[in-house]
């Protein structure tokens, strides 16, 4: 694993980022074994997979062009990687992910169908992107704010294609306070309005987690945002919308937090979380961690997209396991305790930058059915041109297992895997370990 640095200059001349990689070897890394780009990046730059050859890339606009430069992680040579007259908005929330359910990632500023900003609104936030109805495709989630200082906030949704925003929440009232969303200042102690999205009960449906202000007093908080089924007329067309825990004493203890994140503490599979709160001087920040008690019979699967390559120092007749790769799509199909039929999606490190703190796997909740999963597709980025999908599918996977995807031969399409699939016993002692070759 690799490790890319974005440097900024301690007396502001410019507000240009400088990047660096160090090459990993093996567990460590040497500072000498180090690139230092020779351009500058106007905002934090998004890794991506440009070329499907399952080596990172990196994309951002650059102090040589107004339009976005990917520099291509192999041989390190730099393209033009967008076309386009409009301005990169800083921050922004590029994403590298599958849109329209083909398992191959659009970058999501790359769209041809650019989109509004909801109406009346002041502020964005970041963009994310779930699979908020659980019906196997992505939706974009943007937080707002109708005015300058976030007094009106809200959670807009929008589906692929459809040029409409649904708001998923509107009520941020507890009580006599009222809450809203923290305005982004361009300075080093703040952080963009962002969703981190985890499905905390593993009912299937991803919740999230958001930093709010208290807007008549000083304080800010982490919030969960519940996934739940749609109470009212606005959010009637998507089923679904979120409900704020108002709440959660271990939440509410953590004053002036900053950055909240889900993480699997003891990786048993249910997501614990992480809080980054400011202590009183402004330099000084501090990490909470909160392990989830949530204790309900419900079921998992975690699903882990490895890139199956290895450096020139592959040993022979070894099949190579690779990191963590950007970019790919899972999905499954099950049937629900009642008899339904239940999909869930998600895309693999489809955000890296501005704390988006994804994790580098997926865990899908599969609520409190036990049954096998009937199906489930890992897809990957493919190259430009190829027709193809690289994707493949499993059947009857069992429930609060833990699946290893390592893409081998990548460039095979529909033969990609060797995987190694995982029982991980809800009380996680020694995994018992088989690999199935397919
Ligand atoms: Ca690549
Ligand atoms: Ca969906
Ligand atoms: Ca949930
Ligand atoms: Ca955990």
């Amino acid at each position: 694993m690799d490790v890319l640095l974005t440097t900024k200059p301690q007396n502001h001349v410019t507000d240009e980022l400088s990047v660096i990689i160090f090459w990993g070897r093996n567990q460590t890394l040497d500072s000498n074994r180090k690139t230092v780009l020779n351009k500058t990046f106007h905002d934090e730059p998004l890794i991506m997979d440009f070329n499907g050859d399952l080596i990172p890339d990196v994309f951002g606009v650059t102090n040589e062009s107004d339009r976005p430069q990917i520099l291509i992680g192999r041989n390190l040579s730099w393209h033009p990687a967008l076309d386009t007259e409009s301005k990169m908005y800083i921050p922004h929330s590029h994403a590298f992910i599958d849109l329209n359910r083909d398992f191959t990632d659009g970058n999501f500023s790359n769209a041809t169908d650019t989109k509004q900003k909801p109406e009346d609104t002041m502020v964005v936030g970041q963009s994310v992107f779930a699979d908020f109805d659980g019906d196997g495709q992505t939706e974009h989630l943007l937080p707002a704010c109708a005015d300058v200082t976030c007094q009106k906030s809200a959670i807009y949704l929008s589906k692929p294609g459809l040029n409409q925003w649904i708001p998923v929440l509107q009520d941020f009232r507890n009580k006599d306070t009222l809450w809203g969303f923290v305005p982004y200042k361009n300075n080093q102690a703040s952080v963009p309005i962002t969703l981190h999205i985890g499905d905390y009960n593993m009912d299937g449906y991803p919740d999230a987690l958001a930093i709010l202000r208290n807007t008549s007093g000083s304080n800010q908080q982490a919030f969960l945002l519940e996934n739940v089924p749609c109470n009212n007329a606005s959010c009637r067309s998507v089923h679904r919308m979120f409900k704020v825990y108002w709440e959660l004493s271990d939440l509410n203890q953590i004053k002036d937090a900053v950055v909240a994140t889900f993480f699997d503490i003891y990786e048993d599979g249910i997501l614990d979380i992480i809080v980054l709160s400011k202590g009183y001087f402004n330099s000084e920040f501090a990490i909470h961690t909160l392990k989830n008690n949530f204790e309900a019979d419900a079921y998992f699967v975690k699903v882990i997209v490895l890139s199956g390559l290895c450096s020139n120092d592959c040993p022979s007749k070894i099949t190579p396991f690779g990191v963590n790769q950007p970019g790919p799509y899972i999905m499954y199909t099950t049937v629900d305790a009642n008899g339904y039929l239940k999909n869930g999606s998600a895309g693999q490190l489809s955000q890296s930058a501005h704390f988006a703190l994804q994790l580098p796997y997926n865990v899908l909740g599969l609520g409190r059915s036990a049954n096998f999963l009937d199906h489930l597709y890992v897809g990957i980025p493919r190259p430009l041109g190829e027709k193809s999908i690289r994707k493949q599918e499993w059947t009857a996977i069992i429930p609060n297992s833990q699946l290893i995807v390592i893409p081998y031969p990548h460039n095979v399409p529909r033969r990609i895997c060797i995987c190694i699939h995982v029982y991980v016993e809800y009380i996680y002692i020694f995994p018992h370990l088989y690999e199935r070759v397919l």
